[in-house]
Parts: C-alpha cells; sequence; structure tokens
C-alpha cells in the first residue's frame, strides 16, 4: 500500500526520478497522481517518461515544466493538484559541474528546496498526514580513508561546491521539521547506476564511449571508491521510507557494493565484450578496426579537484528498522544497464546531439 494519493516528484525528468516514477506506475498498490515538476535543465529528459505518459495518461500523470525556486508557483501546484507528498529529486547533480559553474548549485539545490519547504509549510498548515521527503547524498559525509563507514549520524563534510549544497539543504529540511513540525523523511543514497543515467556520469560516459570508440577518461589513479546502488533498489528504499519511515528520521542507502573506478571500468569493458562484441560494433569497424579490445580504450586524465577518495555507507538502520534492503547485486545491475543501452542508442545519441554537446564543447576541451 502506498499511502499519499497525490505525490509531486520534483526532477521527475531526470535520471532517478523518472526512474522513480515508472517504478511507482509498475507498482500496483500506487494508485494514487503524480505530478512531475522539472525546469527540463540539460539533465531532464521527457523522453524517459514517453511510455508512462502514453500508458497512464492524464489521469494519474501530470507534467508541470517549473522551476523549484518560484515559491509561488509551487504553492499553486499545491493547490492546484492537492498534494499530500513531495518527493524531493529535483537538483544540480554533477560533481564536475559544480566545480566548474557553482552558482546554479546554490540556487536551485538550497534555494529551491527553501522555496518548496516554504510552499509546503504554508500550504500544509500543520497538517501531519503528508511528507516532505528530501533525496539527500552520501555526499554530504565527506571522505573516507581505507576503511570505516558513514553512518546517520556521522558529522558533514562536504568537500564539493555540489556536496556543500545537498549538506545545506538537508540542514534547511530538519530545521522545519524541528522548528515548524513539517513532516519530513531524508535519505542519503550512494552512487545510482540504471537506465536513464546521464551520460557525464561515470558508467554511463564509459558504457556510452566505449561503445562508440572513443577514450574511455579515468580520473587520477582511478583507485577513488564508490558503493554503487542499482537504481531501482533506490526507488524501493524510498517507497520503505515514505510509507513506514519515522517522520524526522534520516535513513542511508546503499548497495554494499564497494568498486573502484578501475574495477568498474575493467567490468563494463568486460561485459560489453560478450554482449556487444567489439567484432559486431559497427562503430569500431569504421572509426578503430585496429581497436583489439575496448579495455585499450582506457585514458587516464587530470584528477578531479578535490575528489573524494571513498565513499562507503553502512545501511543497517533501514534494513533492521524498515526490512528493506538491496535486491541487485552489482554484477547483474551492470549487466541490466549495459543492455539497456545497447537496446537504446538513440536515447544517448539525442542527448549528445543537443543541448549536452554544446556544453561539453564550450566547458571540456581542455580534458
Ligand atoms: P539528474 O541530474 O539526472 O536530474 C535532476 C533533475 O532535476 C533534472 O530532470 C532537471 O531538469 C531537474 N531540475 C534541475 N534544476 C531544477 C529546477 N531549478 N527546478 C526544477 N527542476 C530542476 O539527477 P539524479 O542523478 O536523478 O539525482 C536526483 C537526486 O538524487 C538529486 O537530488 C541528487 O542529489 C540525488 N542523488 C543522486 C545520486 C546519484 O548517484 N545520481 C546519489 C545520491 C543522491
Ligand atoms: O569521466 C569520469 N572519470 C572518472 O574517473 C567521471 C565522470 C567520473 N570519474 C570518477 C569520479 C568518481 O570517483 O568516477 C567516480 C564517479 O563519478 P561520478 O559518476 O561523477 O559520480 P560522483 O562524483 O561519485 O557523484 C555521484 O554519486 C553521488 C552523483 O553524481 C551524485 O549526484 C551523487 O550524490
Amino acid at each position: 500500500m502506498f499511502l499519499p494519493n497525490n505525490i509531486m516528484v520534483t526532477g521527475g525528468a531526470g535520471f532517478i526520478g523518472s526512474n522513480f516514477i515508472h517504478y511507482l506506475f509498475n507498482n500496483p498498490d500506487f494508485q494514487g497522481r503524480v505530478i512531475n515538476v522539472d525546469s527540463l535543465t540539460y539533465a531532464g529528459n521527457l523522453e524517459n517518461l514517453t511510455e508512462i505518459a502514453a500508458s497512464v495518461g492524464e489521469k494519474r500523470y501530470f507534467f508541470e515544466k517549473a522551476d523549484i525556486c518560484d515559491g509561488e508557483l509551487m504553492e499553486a501546484l499545491f493547490k492546484k493538484y492537492e498534494v499530500d507528498a513531495v518527493i524531493h529529486f529535483a537538483a544540480e547533480s554533477h560533481v564536475d559541474r559544480s566545480i566548474y559553474g557553482p552558482q546554479e548549485f546554490i540556487r536551485t539545490n538550497i534555494m529551491g528546496t527553501f522555496a518548496l519547504l516554504e510552499a509546503s509549510r504554508k500550504s500544509w498548515a500543520g497538517r501531519k498526514d503528508v511528507l516532505f521527503h528530501y533525496v539527500s547524498t552520501d555526499e554530504v559525509y565527506g571522505s573516507l580513508g581505507e576503511t570505516g563507514y558513514f553512518y546517520e549520524d556521522t558529522s558533514f563534510d562536504p568537500r564539493s561546491p555540489y556536496s556543500a549544497s545537498k549538506a545545506s539543504a538537508e540542514h534547511l529540511v530538519k530545521s522545519y521539521f524541528h522548528t515548524y513540525g513539517l513532516p519530513v523523511t531524508v535519505s542519503n543514497c550512494s552512487n545510482n547506476y540504471g537506465p536513464y543515467h546521464f551520460p557525464e556520469k561515470l558508467i554511463p560516459l564509459m558504457v556510452a564511449n566505449a561503445m562508440e570508440a572513443k577514450p574511455l577518461p579515468i580520473y587520477g589513479d582511478g583507485k577513488n571508491v564508490r558503493d554503487w546502488l542499482y537504481v531501482e533498489d533506490h526507488c524501493t528504499a524510498i517507497s520503505a521510507i515514505v510509507n513506514r519511515g519515522v517522520r524526522g528520521e534520516v535513513y542511508n542507502i546503499g548497495g554494499e557494493s564497494e568498486k573502484n573506478n578501475l574495477e568498474v571500468v575493467h567490468t563494463i569493458c568486460e561485459v560489453l565484450e560478450e554482449l556487444y562484441p567489439l567484432k559486431d560494433n559497427p562503430v569500431v569497424k569504421e572509426v578503430s578496426p585496429g581497436l583489439g579490445a575496448y579495455e585499450e580504450l582506457v585514458t587516464f586524465v587530470k584528477d578531479r579537484p578535490g575528489h573524494d577518495r571513498r565513499y562507503a555507507v553502512n545501511c543497517d538502520k533501514i534494513k533492521k528498522e524498515l526490512g528493506w534492503s538491496p535486491g541487485t547485486d552489482f554484477p547483474s545491475g551492470l549487466r541490466k544497464t549495459i543492455q539497456w543501452y545497447i537496446d537504446n542508442p538513440g536515447w544517448v545519441e539525442n542527448i549528445r546531439s543537443g543541448e549536452y554537446k554544446k556544453w561539453l564543447e564550450k566547458n571540456y576541451d581542455s580534458r
């Protein structure tokens, strides 16, 4: 049973938000409505939701092209749709972009969250049968050495403008619980991967580049560690928190799948060779006929400034208290993900030939 009826999903045209909307409509227990509020930045892609718009139609799925920083508009949408839950994904989400241009991160991630909190507080006026869920990140906790884990009570130590903006917004969300009694929950999640992942992030970038025989850029020594979570498991975790989580509480979500970047890229190359062998790849045949293995495309490049060394979350709390656990292990999740990119070449092509390409040309020439 999914309790809220009218769920505002912010950032629903992005990677995790669109997967969450798919998850909701694939779940027979959910009989409510979804209002997808997204301003369609470079990362927002309505193509992620074509099937939903077609299958669910206009009775239960609504798209509103809107900026979350516009508080008045947010309030009007609360009223129009009688919103009783907000699942707040909308954000500038890419660490590298936050290094090149932090301003939009401060605006959307901090000011946008503030505007939504205010809209919730005013519209819900003390109601307790409502929920504001903030999708935060494990990056707020900082960087780990070779051992240890992030726990829900680990002190914040953000290192990039991205993680600092997410931490700042998370503080605001918690303050609205304590000060105004706004029913909130927060989740701090590790690195997601899966379908519809924008090809600027490690896994989709490596898959898409390898398929096109382009270099696979590894930052620094490639030994930075991330804990990988299949995106569908993130959706089930959020659903558990929304339905059963204690209001005012924070839950870590992780995949219990630590890998360093070189391991990830090596596995991608291996799986790709199995699912899409070089000998059957028309682009490779044309542009790089002498290529002996996808792995030969690996190129070490300058390190990311302030590159966090290791993230690893302890997620015992959500496992014990809400009975959630990650259902997909890394090998099978990665296989499904790579197969999705092989089956959907047009999705990447549309992105790479549009806004993203223009941005890349302007900002990333030096790589
Ligand atoms: P994404 O970049 O793919 O999607 C973000 C979406 O937000 C886009 O559709 C974009 O158009 C929209 N958006 C941006 N600014 C907006 C604004 N001002 N108003 C309305 N919409 C706006 O991001 P993602 O990877 O899906 O991440 C979603 C959330 O999950 C983010 O809050 C991120 O911090 C968090 N998170 C992501 C990961 C991960 O591995 N991707 C891990 C932990 C937490
Ligand atoms: O080209 C690359 N080469 C490379 O070596 C890219 C894009 C990344 N990397 C490295 C940097 C990181 O160590 O791979 C690792 C993963 O990088 P990203 O995919 O950019 O993710 P990360 O910086 O870890 O942040 C992600 O997880 C936490 C999401 O983008 C965030 O939104 C989320 O909060």
